[in-house]
């Protein structure tokens, strides 16, 4: 007889980027009393990682829980960013019901329909949460109508359609049922939670089921596997039998097992179907797997996640400047690091090229790869990357390329140039209409390779007045070719260290990526020319003495502040036949080919 675990409630907090679900776990983690009185809690205390607290998003999903009045509620909070997809995708076989949150402002968003796709799939009980009403501009009642039409056009039968409203504001720490009705705290939120979200059920004496989705480490333990008991208990110390994706089984022991109490894990002699537990002891363990009872070996399958549709190339760093600043730097460091990436990054690809010292990396954007990159180099890694290229591929004997799903909001006045550009970029305008303020929302399909660079652009076009989001929509036959970038690079000449003199000079052709001091080598890339073709410039050559008079002294020279790229504008700024070069100290842009002599001879040979 399957039982019902009464006392448990296992959810998911799903949204599109931002629309406040960490800030909505802080509330629920508060007015559970898991904080001492007076006790200094940071904002979104689940964005733990440097890498979420610096850019102030979610990057990977994360368990907690709370009690409320005697029930344990588990929560798992996700991200929204739409590069971080597979993570949503992965956790949601541990809950039986989601919070659906949508922007009281913004409404839907490309990634409400992605998540919400997912959970109506798994059939998980949705209650929608119209969050941030506080904001002046929320528009509640529209955003609801807004969020039926999306569930309508999901396909959710009758009773998924049948979803409660809360109102809230996860920063201010209530939510109400009724707009006008008091708002004092999440009560009503918790209790709509308790009556709406099934329990959790299973069998407590059959044998033991526990599929690991999510993986952690602790420095004591080790690898530790995280998921939901899906039938029986398991026990501290006990044998267990592991079942892989790809088949085998094999024999491990269940060395401490882990409750989530708020933010901590607590130790736990056994714990019974329905709860979320974590698992230490059973090193190899990895995402997908189930734990079982070590005399029946029972696999449950896992949720089939989405294809990456971008990829680049991961290699050796071979600039003049290798190995002087990371202390990773052979192909062996390179290929263990990205492999052992693969145990817990559930949307990535990375596969062995013809040279042993490059890998192919694909992911789901150039968000989920950039972050990879910048924690490794954080790390101490050294490598270099190869322009992102989407992935195509043959349905039905067509050649089909990956179509993202683009919402575009921007002030009326830079509707024109926005349509113009996306227009040469292949895209198609499926929707537009008047959104709050003097906003247009405009709707796209585009092929992904038609956005790659993109976003700087509308940043510039927009004067910052752009909101841009995209999300994967599903392959289609290519759409032709699309002009590439307009501009060409400045490329040093020599080896040697920059100098104000020969920056000065080169800054007359385009745009500078570097100051006075940096050192340089020969076919690195110091800048960007202002036409539609490389150009080799010496930024070392130093003022002859002979001009001194002449010219008048180097500091009369004013050099234009260099634009510094980060990461993510190196990488949207590179052509084909060139690399990022990564290291914990720096990122440089370089031609594949850095002999000046050689590339031009292989350019003349490409005609
Ligand atoms: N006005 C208002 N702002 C809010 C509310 N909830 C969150 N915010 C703000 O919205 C921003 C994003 O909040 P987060 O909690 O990080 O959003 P998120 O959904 O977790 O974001 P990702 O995990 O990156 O998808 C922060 O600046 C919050 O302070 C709210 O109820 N009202
Ligand atoms: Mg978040």
């Amino acid at each position: 007889m399957a039982d019902r675990k009464e006392n448990i409630r296992n959810i998911a907090i799903i949204a599109h980027v931002d629309h406040g679900k960490t800030t909505l776990v802080d509330g629920m983690l508060r007015q559970s009393g898991i904080f001492r009185e007076n006790e200094q809690v940071q904002e979104r205390v689940m964005d733990s990682n440097d890498l979420e607290r610096e850019r102030g998003i979610t990057i990977l999903a994360k368990n907690t829980s709370v009690r409320y009045k005697g029930m344990k509620i588990n929560i798992v909070d996700t991200p929204g960013h739409a590069d971080f997809g597979g993570e949503v995708e992965r956790v949601l076989k541990m809950v039986d019901g989601v919070l659906l949150l949508v922007d009281a402002f913004e409404g839907p968003m490309p990634q409400t329909r992605f998540v919400l796709r997912k959970a109506l799939q798994l059939n998980l009980k949705p209650i929608v949460v119209i969050n941030k009403i506080d904001r002046p501009e929320a528009r509640p009642a529209e955003v609801i109508d807004e969020v039926l039409d999306l569930f309508i056009e999901l396909g959710a039968d009758d009773e998924q359609l049948e979803f409660p409203v809360v109102y809230a504001s996860s920063r201010e720490g209530y939510a109400v049922l009724e707009l006008e009705d008091e708002k004092k705290d999440l009560e009503p939120l918790f209790k709509t939670i308790i009556e709406y979200v099934p329990a959790p059920s299973g069998d407590v004496d059959k044998p033991l089921q526990l599929l690991v989705s999510n993986i952690d480490y602790d420095d004591y333990v080790g690898r530790i596997a995280i998921g939901r008991i899906d039938r029986g208990k398991v026990i501290t110390g006990q044998q267990a039998a592991v079942c892989q994706k790809n088949g085998n089984i094999y024999q491990a022991k269940v060395s401490r097992l882990y409750k989530f109490e708020g933010l901590k894990r607590v130790e736990a002699d056994e714990a019974e179907v329905g709860d979320i537990v974590a698992v230490s002891g059973i090193t190899a363990i990895n995402i997908g797997e189930t734990i079982c009872d070590a005399s029946t070996p029972e696999p449950l399958p896992f949720v089939n996640i989405d294809e990456p549709t971008l990829s680049m190339t991961f290699s050796v760093n071979n600039s003049p400047f290798a190995g002087r600043e990371g202390t990773f730097v052979t192909s062996r460091h390179l290929r263990d690091r990205l492999f052992k990436e693969l145990e817990t990054n559930v949307s990535l690809r990375v596969e062995e090229t013809d040279s042993p010292d490059a890998f192919k990396v694909s992911g789901r954007g150039e968000l989920h790869l950039s972050i990879l990159i910048e924690t490794m180099r954080r790390q101490g890694y050294e490598f270099q990357v190869s322009k992102p290229k989407v992935i195509m591929k043959e349905i039905d004997g067509v050649e089909c390329e990956p179509v993202e799903f683009l919402t575009i909001d921007v002030p009326e006045d830079y509707m024109g140039v926005v349509m113009e550009k996306l227009g040469a970029r292949k895209a198609e305008m499926v929707n537009m209409h008047s959104a709050a303020e003097g906003y247009m929302r405009l709707e796209f399909k585009i092929p992904a390779r038609g956005l790659i660079g993109y976003r700087s652009e509308f940043l510039t076009d927009t004067k910052g007045n752009g909101i841009m989001n995209h999300v994967f929509y599903g392959y289609e036959p290519y759409k032709g070719d699309i002009a590439s970038r307009q501009r060409g690079s400045l490329v040093a000449w020599e080896d040697g260290e920059a100098v104000t003199y020969g920056l000065y000079n080169a800054q007359e052709r385009g745009t500078l990526f570097i100051t006075p001091g940096t050192k340089v080598y020969e076919g690195m890339i110091v800048g960007e020319n202002a036409r539609n073709e490389d150009i080799v410039v010496n930024v070392c050559k130093k003022k002859h003495v002979t001009n001194m008079r002449a010219a008048g002294s180097d500091e009369a020279l004013r050099l234009t502040p260099p634009r510094i790229l980060s990461l993510e504008q190196a990488l949207e700024f590179i052509s084909d036949d060139e690399l990022v070069e990564i290291t914990p100290k720096n990122i440089r842009l370089r031609k594949k080919i850095l002999d000046t002599e050689q590339r031009a001879k292989a350019r003349s040979k490409l005609g």
